[in-house]
């Protein structure tokens, strides 16, 4: 894949992703959103990796936001649209089939927050930070910002981080559930991969289908979600994966899962 904006690569079956516009801290103009979205449709739909990781060129910025030089000629009606495409490309990730980790190596605001907020973990280098500072623009997170910062810590202090803009820190995002782990930014990519590796072990189908049940499960009732689990597993147990892990276990060997 060639892109203007982004830097594609593939480890095994881990595609890495790197938005790559460090001028400006990798903030996201239109090019940067499309592309973003081409890629993840790709991976999609190509099969070729179990697992994507997201990132930013440079040690200062994972994504500084929206290029807020885009937003000067925004108007009223504008706004929803330029929402609306935003949140295309974070539903697009949150929806791949396949976990994405954010490899949040620096700064990740607004946009680039949302868009880590999107991705199944997050993975921060000791000097990355978080934060939602669009109302001091005058506008609002609007890349997904405000519903997915709210289910992941809490409406009361994601309403704190919305209002007051305050960036949260590696291990303060660590204490809260923000980041799944925090790391030095020289191990970043290693302990990354680890992880990255470590899911490539488990049976394709099951992870899509847990993701599945996770992620639509989280937004029904409970009965509704255990119903929906339920579905899963079913799907689940019909895969040849499923005969290859539990024959696997029995015969005391590794599985080799083809994803079928
Ligand atoms: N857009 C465009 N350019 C940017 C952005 C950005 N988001 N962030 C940084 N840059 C540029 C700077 O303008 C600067 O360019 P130049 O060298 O030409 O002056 C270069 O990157 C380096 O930045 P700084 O010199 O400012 O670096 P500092 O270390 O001094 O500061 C900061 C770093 C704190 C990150 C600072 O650059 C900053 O505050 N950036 C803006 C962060 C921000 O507000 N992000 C949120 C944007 S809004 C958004 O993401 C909304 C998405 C949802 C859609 C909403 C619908 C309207």
């Amino acid at each position: 894949m060639e892109f203007n904006n982004l830097n594609y690569e593939k480890e095994g079956k881990v595609g890495i992703l790197t938005v790559n516009r460090p001028k400006v801290l990798n903030a996201l103009n239109k090019e940067t959103v499309k592309e973003i979205k081409e890629a993840a449709r790709h991976v999609k739909e190509a099969g070729e990796v179990n697992v994507l990781v997201i990132t930013g060129e440079g040690d200062k910025a994972f994504v500084a936001g929206a290029d807020i030089s885009e937003f000067v000629d925004l108007g009223l009606k504008d706004g929803f649209d330029f929402s609306r495409n935003f949140q295309e490309m974070t539903n697009v990730v949150e929806n791949l089939g396949i976990p994405v980790i954010a490899m949040v190596n620096g700064l990740a605001l607004g946009g680039g927050c949302e868009l880590a907020l999107a991705c199944t973990f997050r993975i921060l280098s000791e000097t990355a930070r978080l934060g939602l500072p669009e109302l001091g623009l005058g506008v609002v997170p609007g890349a997904g910002g405000t519903q997915r910062l709210s289910r992941i810590i809490g409406k009361s202090r994601a309403l704190w981080y919305i209002l007051t803009g305050d960036f949260i820190g590696a291990q303060e995002a660590f204490e809260m559930g923000l980041a799944n782990l925090v790391v030095a930014q020289d191990k970043l990519r290693e302990k990354t991969l680890e992880l990255a590796q470590k899911i490539c072990t488990k049976g394709p189908l099951a992870v899509r289908l847990a993701l599945h049940a996770v992620n639509f499960g989280m937004e029904a009732d409970l009965q509704t979600g255990l119903v929906l689990e339920a579905a899963m597993t079913n799907v689940a147990t019909g895969t040849k994966d499923a005969k290859e892990g539990i024959a696997s276990f029995l015969e005391k060997r590794k599985p080799e899962f083809k994803g079928e």
